[in-house]
């Protein structure tokens, strides 16, 4: 499958689009217009949308600026600020046209501004512009940094988000850990289920990570083959231990048959688990380093554990 075909499969796909604003007159008058082309959701409020954006997850946010206790900026800066959200588009829609805020508005990170009372065909397009772009966005994003096979981060996102973490960590002096992980004996896996079936386990394994590491701010991502890798930023090292236990406990429950370990009879990870208070000047590859020496610890030691 090449991108066009990508594109033109997701464009069958309904985007959603949730629309914010404290007059549900105003939330009544575009869902009525995108309805159709549309899978819509509501919020009357700045905290209901950030709630809804984290789990509805829409691709575009039709946003309100004036609005009671959290206005349509906060929420804009909110939403930008958290990687699980930051890709999520933003168009303002306002009821007064002022230089200054727009110009402010877009440094926050909006894709475009809406004006009130509304056009509905310039609007409609506007939101059918926007879209496309996020959606061509998001398949380029998609292919730069995410895995193939698994859907998690791949190296290249870890190596971004883990100076990124670092930098924010130095500054506030706070500790930043890493969990190192690999699949014991992964390669009799291979040799006896084969290497389709060896695909559905990284698979399976990904997500019991994934499903483990879900505070908004740390990340799992596929660092090798079999190898994976945890960032968790302002997490200290007992902190970063009890995940990597509960990332064990996990994988051992998710009951994958590996009657060819001699680990156990199904299959198992070992983690090496490595915590700093960094340094803006300090590598922070001597970090990767260190988990994984843990985590060489931790297959030496018999597998199926975590080393720190
Ligand atoms: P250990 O417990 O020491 O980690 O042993 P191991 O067998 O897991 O380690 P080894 O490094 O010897 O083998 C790793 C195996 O992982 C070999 C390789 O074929 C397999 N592998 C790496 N990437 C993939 C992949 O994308 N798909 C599949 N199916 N297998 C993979
Ligand atoms: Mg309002
Ligand atoms: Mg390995
Ligand atoms: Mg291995
Ligand atoms: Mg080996």
């Amino acid at each position: 499958m090449d991108i066009s075909d990508l594109l033109i499969s997701q464009r069958e796909v309904k985007g959603k689009i949730l629309i914010v604003d404290d007059q549900i007159i105003n939330i009544k008058i575009l869902r009525q217009l995108l309805h159709d082309d549309y899978d819509i959701h509501m919020a009357k409020d700045g905290h209901q949308a950030l709630e809804m954006c984290s789990s509805v997850k829409p691709d575009l946010v039709l946003l309100d600026i004036e609005m009671p206790t959290l206005n349509g900026f906060e929420v804009c800066r909110e939403l930008k600020n958290n990687p699980k959200t930051t890709d999520i588009a933003v168009i303002f829609i306002t009821g007064h046209f002022d230089e200054e805020k727009e110009v402010q508005g877009f440094q926050l990170g909006a894709v475009d501004f809406i004006h009130k009372p509304i056009n509905p065909i310039i609007t409609k397009a506007r939101v059918k512009n926007q879209f496309m772009l996020k959606r061509q966005n998001d398949l380029l994003l998609k292919f730069a940094l995410y895995d193939g096979l698994t859907g998690i981060a791949n190296r290249r996102h870890f190596e971004q988000r883990f100076s990124e973490n670092w930098r924010l960590c130095a500054r506030e002096q706070k500790p930043i850990s890493l969990i190192m992980l690999d699949i014991d004996q992964f390669k009799q896996y291979n040799d006896h289920y084969g290497h389709q079936q060896g695909d559905d386990c990284l698979l399976k394994v990904a997500k019991a990570l994934s499903d483990t590491v879900n505070r908004p701010f740390d990340l799992v991502a596929r660092y090798g083959g079999e190898e994976f890798i945890c960032i968790l930023p302002n997490t200290t090292f007992i902190g970063a231990q009890h995940i990597a236990q509960k990332i064990i406990a996990n994988v051992q429950a998710i009951n994958i048959q590996h009657e060819y370990s001699n680990v156990a009879k199904h299959v198992t990870i070992s983690a090496g688990v490595a915590t700093t208070i960094p340094e803006q000047e300090h590598l922070h590859d001597l970090l990767i380093e260190l988990a994984d020496k843990q985590l060489y610890i931790a297959k030496k030691q018999g597998r199926n554990q975590v080393a720190a």
